[in-house]
Order: structure tokens, then sequence, then C-alpha cells
């Protein structure tokens, strides 16, 4: 589009100034995950609202499907360099995931827990945007296996590994606590726009 000069519409932000620094477009979408994929049956899934909650949350398939579905449109960066533009996703909001449970005021932070034992840790005002979901749903279609499906989380304002696949619970945490990959080297926050790649940096 290019529309920026009309007057009373923001600016567009030119194209260089969508890709985040060190990072390169990709069109397709690589798979990238650390160990197998679970094999998943919808008729045992389960999601848990756990930790610094007033009483445990668990909801079924259907429980969840039932909640208020939502969608966005948002770009993917990868630590590994490659970015994916205008990702559709389907799916329900963090924020209304976290209304079902009456979460304790101390809570700061959120660890992601996979089928598979993956995890990863996001600070809590990060997950109040709009466009944080726990997707079922990739541009019109089921989000494959591979891609994390039946469910996933997406947090699309930092480096993907924030993005759990296969994602079957959330933990409300006092502080931060490392997951998965943080524990191994990765940026305890994983901003792309100030590059926290690594924790060394
Ligand atoms: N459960 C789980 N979630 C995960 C991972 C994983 O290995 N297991 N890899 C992370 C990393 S490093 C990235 S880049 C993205 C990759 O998602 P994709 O395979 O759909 O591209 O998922 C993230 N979520
Ligand atoms: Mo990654």
């Amino acid at each position: 589009m290019t529309t920026s000069n009309l007057p009373g519409r923001k600016p567009v932000r030119p194209p260089e100034d969508r890709l985040p620094p060190g990072q390169r477009l990709t069109d397709g979408w690589p798979v990238l995950t650390y160990g197998s994929t679970p094999r998943i049956d919808l008729a045992t899934w389960e999601f848990r609202i756990f930790g610094l909650v007033e009483e445990e949350v668990r909801l079924d398939w259907d429980e969840f499907n039932a909640l208020p579905q939502s969608e966005d449109t948002s770009d993917i960066h990868c630590v590994t360099t490659w970015s994916r533009y205008d990702n559709h996703w389907r799916g329900v909001r963090f924020t209304d995931v976290m209304a079902l449970a009456k979460v304790l005021p101390e809570a700061k932070e959120v660890m992601f827990h996979s089928y598979g034992g993956y995890t990863t840790n996001v600070p809590l005002d990060e997950l109040l945007h709009e466009g944080v979901l726990l997707a079922h749903t990739h541009d019109g279609q089921p989000i494959d296996r591979d891609h994390g499906g039946p469910l996933r989380g997406v947090v699309p304002q930092l480096y993907f590994w924030k993005s759990a696949k296969w994602v079957r619970g959330i933990e409300f945490l006092p502080e931060v606590r490392p997951g998965f990959w943080e524990m191994y080297g990765y940026h305890i926050h994983g901003d792309p726009w100030k590059e926290q790649r690594y924790s060394y940096q």
C-alpha cells in the first residue's frame, strides 16, 4: 500500500523498518523443534492454568474451543535470523484465557508448558497485547503438527522461541524463571527490535 501521504493517515512504516536488525525475509516456514514432535490425542488433550491463581483451571479441547475466538495478523522473527510476514492466526487471546482464573496480584511472569517438555518464560505484561494468542489456526488451516498443532502460543513481538508449540498449560510466577532455551543461553526476554538473542549480550 502506498497511501502513506494521504492526509489524516499515519505514515506507513518503510519496509526496511518492518524487518528487525540482523533478520532476513523468507516466504517458506521452516520447522524448528528441539527433539521429537509429540503425538497429541484431542480426546485426552488438556490445558491447565496454574501457579499463582486462586484455583487451578483445567480445560478439555471442547471447552477451550468454546472460549471467545480472536484473530490477528503478525510477523514471525526467529532468532536464527529468518522472518516471515503476515501470518494470520486464529485462536483465543491470552487475556481471555487468563480471565478464566483468578490470577493473584503477585504474578509477574508466565511459564508456557508444552507437551514434550518444552518451556519458555515471558513477562506477564508482554502477554497482555491483543496479538498474543493461543492459536489453533494459521492462514485458515488448522496448525500442522510440526508447527505446534493443535494449539501453540503466539507472542509476535518477541523472538519465535517464545511462541511455544503444543502448549498444554500456563503457569503464573512471582519472578522470572528461565525456560528451556533461556537455560541454554538464549536471552531471558528476547525482543527482536533490541536484538536480544543470547544472554551474553
Ligand atoms: N514445544 C516447543 N515449542 C517450540 C519449540 C520447540 O522445540 N518445542 N521451538 C521454538 C523455536 S526455537 C522456534 S523458532 C519456533 C519454531 O516454530 P515453527 O517450527 O512453527 O517454525 O517454535 C518455538 N516453540
Ligand atoms: Mo528458534
